[in-house]
């Protein structure tokens, strides 16, 4: 077994053992400890990232390797975290093809001509290899960076790519998405079927690149009931988790809210089942049911609280973790802004402390 706390990371020389953590409990096989990573733990809480960034508009650095490269690598030099993710944004891929949008600071995604019929959907064609030369670029960097250590790539999922898409910004109950889901089924399918297309496609091009697991954060799709979900979403989620089978990558499959979905989820294809905080890892892994690993959980406000609670509760995330035939810890969301970056380092430590048997 490795020195566990203070191991994993860039400057270290266990790297190809702490890579294999990550990757073996994705795969559901023994690992000496609960290998943890954190949505979005390159930018928001981090000084140093504020640092980088100035001055420069996200879309932009999106577009810039030797920002993405310096991003990605922060939150692994700082927390020592199993797997970097990817610094991007699930919009890229579409501003790539030339959909006309911004990322507007302290908002998110704001789409300029909203995609409402027909006419609109043909702006949205596939995205090659060279729409995106600077994901490749930075890809392949990472990858001579990182020294084992494993890269996610990441994608959105068709149902928040399209909810961006048809509301023109983020939206809290997706009220015209769905208007044209139960309204207008043809214009729903077509879209799904074009936005899964560009979804796969980005995936494969950032595993060519080097990328050794994939994440699809379709977060928004906890609006949607069960049998909805399996009519109007699976059959593109499925497509893009078989699309991507033959490159042998794990695939994780996240949203928010799908407490109720964890189920149907469990059917797309993925190998790793991402959980928010409202379901204990013990009950989702009963609703997901065999052959999954699982993702989460931690309630990201709970890293807001004083330190004796931080461990009480992540205890209690890898304990009921210890259910499911594999387990990667997370937060149940994103790392929230006013997130104390020397909380993540603790936490980060105390999950590799704790032996997994
Ligand atoms: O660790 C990381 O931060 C990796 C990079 C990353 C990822 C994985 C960013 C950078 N965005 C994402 C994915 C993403 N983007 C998701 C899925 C994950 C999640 O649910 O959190 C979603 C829904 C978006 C859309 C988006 N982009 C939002 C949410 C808006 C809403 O609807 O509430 C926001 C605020 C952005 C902008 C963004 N993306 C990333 C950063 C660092 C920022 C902030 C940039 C800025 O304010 O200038």
């Amino acid at each position: 077994m490795t020195d566990p706390a203070g191991s994993p990371g860039v400057d270290s020389e266990n790297d190809s053992e702490n890579d294999a953590v990550f990757l073996r409990a994705c795969r559901r096989q023994p690992v000496p400890y609960t290998p943890v990573w954190y949505m979005r733990q390159a930018g928001r809480s981090l000084p140093e990232y504020r640092k980088v960034r100035e001055g420069t508009a996200m879309l932009e650095a999106c577009a810039r390797p030797d920002l993405v490269v310096e991003i990605t690598l922060q939150p692994v030099r700082r927390y020592g975290v199993d797997a970097a993710i990817f610094f991007s944004d699930i919009v890229v891929p579409l501003k790539a093809i030339g959909v006309d949008l911004d990322i507007k600071p302290g908002v998110g995604p704001v789409v300029a001509e909203p995609i409402r019929d027909v006419t609109a959907l043909q702006r949205l064609r596939p995205v090659e290899p060279d729409d995106v030369p600077y994901v490749t670029e930075a890809v392949r960097a990472l990858v001579g960076e990182l020294a084992g250590l494993p890269l996610i790539g990441f994608a959105g999922g068709p149902f928040t790519l399209s909810s961006y898409l048809i509301e023109g910004g983020p939206s809290k109950n997706h009220d015209r998405t769905k208007a044209m889901m139960y309204g207008e089924p043809g214009l729903w399918h077509a879209l799904m079927e074009r936005l899964t297309a560009i979804t796969l496609e980005s995936l494969r091009i950032q595993v060519a690149a080097g990328a050794s697991a994939v994440q699809l954060f379709d977060s928004w799709v906890g609006a949607v009931a069960p049998d909805d979900y399996r009519t109007y979403v699976l059959p593109y989620t499925s497509q893009i988790f078989t699309g991507l089978a033959d490159l042998g990558v794990p695939r994780i499959h996240f949203g928010v809210g799908t407490g109720e979905l964890l189920r149907v989820m469990g059917e797309a294809g993925a190998d790793v089942v991402g959980v928010d905080w409202r379901v204990p890892l013990d009950e989702a892994a009963l609703r997901v049911g065999a052959g999954k690993a699982l993702q989460g959980n931690l309630d990201p406000a709970i890293l807001l609280a004083p330190w004796d609670v931080v461990e009480r509760r992540a205890d209690d995330v890898l304990e009921r973790g210890r259910v499911a035939e594999g387990h990667i810890f997370n937060l149940g969301h994103g790392v929230l802004p006013t997130t104390d970056p020397d909380q993540l380092k603790r936490l980060t430590d105390h999950v590799h402390a704790t032996p997994h048997a």
